[in-house]
């Protein structure tokens, strides 16, 4: 029988939304190369690594022959610069619906807390949503070779947090890390669009309907 020892969270457009500011330095930058960028394009960099969110940008403008990989490397370095400069106004205020009451739960129950964001700025936009103490692991992701949907990064933390694969909840919001839960082995919880994520277990249209109780239930 399965036994629940780890809950395995994603950290943008799970814990907090950071998509808009991702979007306005992606934008900026965008803008500077002549190429169009909507909210709708920056839909399909949720969960994308920031070197391959510069890859999408550029085939949408038909450029991505026209720069090196050091030339690239600087694009994606001087968006990054902006972005930083953009979640320095991230406070508690910002953690998303529900998700405050579910963290005190699962630690009153004795359970593990994870991390498995493919954001490089994880640590900070923690430390801003004070929420750093909460984690016993976080994945760094500049140590981890394979994007999601490579269930790479759920297998580094059940690794670190010292618990089976089959014993996890992940929680994700975007397809490719619903898809990385499952190949990991474990019971995914999809936070969004039941189209988008219908490989989930779940799927909650919101993070303000999760609870302890319903998600520990639905792992029995
Ligand atoms: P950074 P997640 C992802 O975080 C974001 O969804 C994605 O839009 C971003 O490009 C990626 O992190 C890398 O972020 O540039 O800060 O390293 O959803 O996996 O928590
Ligand atoms: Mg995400």
């Amino acid at each position: 029988m399965r036994k629940l020892e780890a809950f395995i969270f994603d950290l943008d457009g799970v814990i907090t939304d950071t998509a808009e500011y991702h979007y306005l330095a992606w934008k900026e930058l965008a803008g500077e190369l002549g190429i169009p960028f909507t909210r709708e394009d920056n839909e399909r960099l949720k969960g994308v690594s920031r070197l391959d969110s510069l890859e999408i940008i550029l085939e949408i403008g038909s450029k991505q022959q026209a720069f090196t990989q050091e030339e690239k490397e600087l694009l994606a370095k001087k968006k990054n610069t902006h972005y930083v400069d953009l979640i320095k106004q991230i406070t508690p205020d910002d953690i998303l619906p529900g998700i405050k009451t579910l963290l005190e739960d699962i630690k009153r129950a004795g359970i593990k807390i994870g991390l498995a964001s493919a954001s490089k700025n994880a640590p900070a936009v923690l430390k801003g949503l004070n929420l750093l103490e909460e984690f016993d692991y976080m994945a760094d992701a500049n140590l981890i070779a394979h994007g999601k949907p490579d269930p790479e990064i759920f297998l580094d933390v059940a690794e670190n947090l010292k618990v089976k694969p089959e014993n996890c909840i992940g929680i994700e919001d975007a397809k490719a890390g619903v898809q990385a839960i499952k190949r990991a082995n474990m019971f995914a919880i999809g936070i969004g669009s039941t189209n988008l994520l219908r490989e989930a277990d779940i799927i909650y249209a919101s993070t303000s309907e999760l609870s302890f109780e319903k998600l520990t239930k639905e792992f029995c």
